[in-house]
């Protein structure tokens, strides 16, 4: 299987790595260190060299009660970013972490060559014709409400089947993106880990990710220092989350998932490298 976008594709013959790069001041676990062009070029270089295959650039925080930007300050954010890893990391795909169109497009036009909506294009009507028309490759994550209350429980309301009700809504998003005229090798799915969910939902979610994997697209999981984690290793603090965050990955993995967004990259490529080989060697 391979997972093509505007600058070319990466096969999903192994498990990949999305390094997360958030340029923002107030993201849940790594908001305002990249202060500096030097900062994200350093960070970007070194996620490259512990085992990313794509950078994830965010400029605007999901967090509840996180400040709301308005486009031209996401910008200002995310371009400079994205020019400097052009520049230092030029055989690295980029992909820009937005759900406003606009900035979508200054970000493909700099470079990136994927969309990472974590409203699978509901928030901005013009978001998937931007996306058809670059030829991006496009991640649609599963959330529920606006980006000021999709990572918090507002909508967190499932019946006895959350894994059956994020799998629906991802189908509608997927119709609708084919229906602008992405192209479905452009797509990957998402479930949104604690997007919309409780740790019992994104707990139900992983366990039973298989049945996002059956629907055949390639799947991305996002448990990266998320709280359902550190409430299960009793981690107060993000950072100390990694091996976790490692745990979740694997398991995703023997349930399907190829592409695992991550801070620490270290720590999950190496857990990762290795369960894939125990896979790999049980496939005989
Ligand atoms: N999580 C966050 C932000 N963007 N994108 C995708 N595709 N999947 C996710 O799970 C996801 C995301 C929130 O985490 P962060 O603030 O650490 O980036």
């Amino acid at each position: 299987m391979e997972w093509r976008f505007a600058s070319g594709g990466l096969t999903l013959d192994r498990p990949r790595i999305v390094g997360i790069l958030n340029v923002t001041p107030d993201s849940f676990s790594d908001g305002g260190r990249l202060r500096t062009i030097d900062d994200v070029r350093r960070h970007a270089s070194r996620l490259v060299d512990e085992g990313a295959d794509v950078l994830d650039v965010g400029g605007e925080s999901t967090r509840p009660g996180a400040e709301r930007v308005d486009a031209d300050e996401e910008r200002r954010r995310v371009l400079p970013a994205i020019d400097a890893i052009v520049a230092e990391c030029p055989d690295t795909p980029i992909s820009v972490d937005t759900v406003k169109a606009s900035v979508a497009a200054d970000a493909l036009a700099a470079g990136a060559s994927i969309v990472n909506d974590v409203s699978a294009l509901r928030l901005d009507p013009d978001m998937a014709g931007v996306c058809a028309q670059r030829g991006a490759g496009v991640v649609l994550m599963h959330s529920r409400g606006d980006v000021a209350s999709m990572a918090s429980f507002a909508h967190a309301t499932y019946g006895d089947d959350p894994t059956g009700e994020v799998i629906a809504e991802l189908r509608d998003r997927l119709d609708a993106a084919e229906r602008a005229g992405i192209r479905r090798e452009r797509i990957v799915l998402d479930p949104g880990i604690g997007f919309a969910k409780r740790a019992e939902h994104s707990l139900a979610v992983l366990g039973a990710l298989d049945r996002l994997v059956a629907c055949g697209l390639p799947v991305l999981v996002g448990a990266s220092r998320k709280r359902f984690i550190g409430a299960l290793t009793h981690r107060d603090i993000p950072a100390d989350r990694a091996a976790g965050t490692a745990g979740a990955n694997v398991m995703a993995l023997v349930r399907g998932a190829r592409l695992f967004r991550v801070h620490d990259v270290r720590a999950s490529r190496d857990a990762l490298d290795v369960a894939w080989a125990i896979l790999e060697a049980g496939r005989v």
